[in-house]
């Protein structure tokens, strides 16, 4: 459907940077939880959240259930050691948790749920911490048989040749371990790459994960600068949505209208 998205991903690095903070685990789940309520308190898509690492098996058990009780549709933690750094930053040491740690903070979660109507995805890091395909591989399969309801690739590479690799293996184990479990993936830096044709490698689900706060830093920035250059806000409209279209969006209209009927 190329006319809207099917969900809301909640990301670490925009929830962090739409704040001034840095995506290190600073924030906190209970701050990631918070955004996600109120996107759901307006929206009527399924919510994404990104949980970092989950924190502790104690802490993850306690995050599973306040999500369940919100209403979010899935909880994505990433196989590295507190405190995470952002997986895209080519500086930054990204440190593994062991497989057999992590696969059992999997199990903690799905266990404390109430419902089946939560996914707990665990997302694999091994590309972006420089280990191998079979690192890689072997982690999906502690994950997938510890409860995981699907498994994240990330890669930082600019080509997708890793993570369509990815892909071909992954579907040999599930086929080995008879279960087939959704594969998403988050192609930021191989963005050439079309949804169309990752759908064809294998993959369930693509996050595009930051791009709408990237869109408005650059807006903000152009429209502050505008605005000092000029000593007024004349120039800079045309940057600008317009006050009624913000009335649309968040529903201020549609309430309008429905006082109009009733009057
Ligand atoms: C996020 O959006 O916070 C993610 C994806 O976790 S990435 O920034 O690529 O790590
Ligand atoms: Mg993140």
């Amino acid at each position: 459907d190329k006319s809207n998205f099917d969900a809301i991903w909640v990301s670490s690095l925009t929830e962090s940077a739409a704040k001034g903070h840095p995506d290190i685990e600073l924030m906190g789940l209970d701050s990631r939880l918070s955004t996600a309520q109120q996107i759901l308190d307006v929206i009527d898509k399924p919510v994404i959240i990104d949980g970092d690492t989950g924190g502790d098996p104690n802490a993850f058990e306690y995050f599973v259930r306040k999500a369940e009780n919100l209403g979010i549709s899935a909880i994505v933690i990433e196989d590295k050691v507190y405190p995470k750094r952002n997986s895209l930053d080519e500086e930054s040491e990204h440190i593994l948790e062991e497989p057999r740690i992590f696969a059992n903070k999997i199990r903690r979660g799905k266990n404390a749920l109430l419902t089946n109507d939560l996914m707990i995805i665990a997302r694999i890091e091994s590309l972006i911490a420089g280990k191998d395909m079979d690192d890689a591989i072997n982690r999906a399969k502690f994950y997938l048989e510890a409860g995981a309801d699907g498994i994240l690739i990330h890669s930082k590479s600019r080509n997708p040749d890793e993570v369509i690799s990815f892909a071909k293996r992954y579907k040999e184990l599930c086929s080995e371990i008879g279960m087939h479990k959704p594969l998403v993936c988050v192609p930021t830096m191989y963005n050439h790459v079309r949804d169309s044709e990752l759908r064809n490698e294998g993959f369930n689900m693509v996050i595009h994960a930051n791009h709408l706060l990237r869109a408005s830093i650059n807006s903000m920035q152009k429209v502050c600068r505008m605005i000092l250059e000029h000593e007024r806000s004349l120039e800079s409209e045309e940057h600008c949505a317009s006050i009624s279209e913000i009335f649309d969006i968040v529903g201020f209209s549609d309430i309008k209208n429905k006082e109009k009927m009733w009057r």
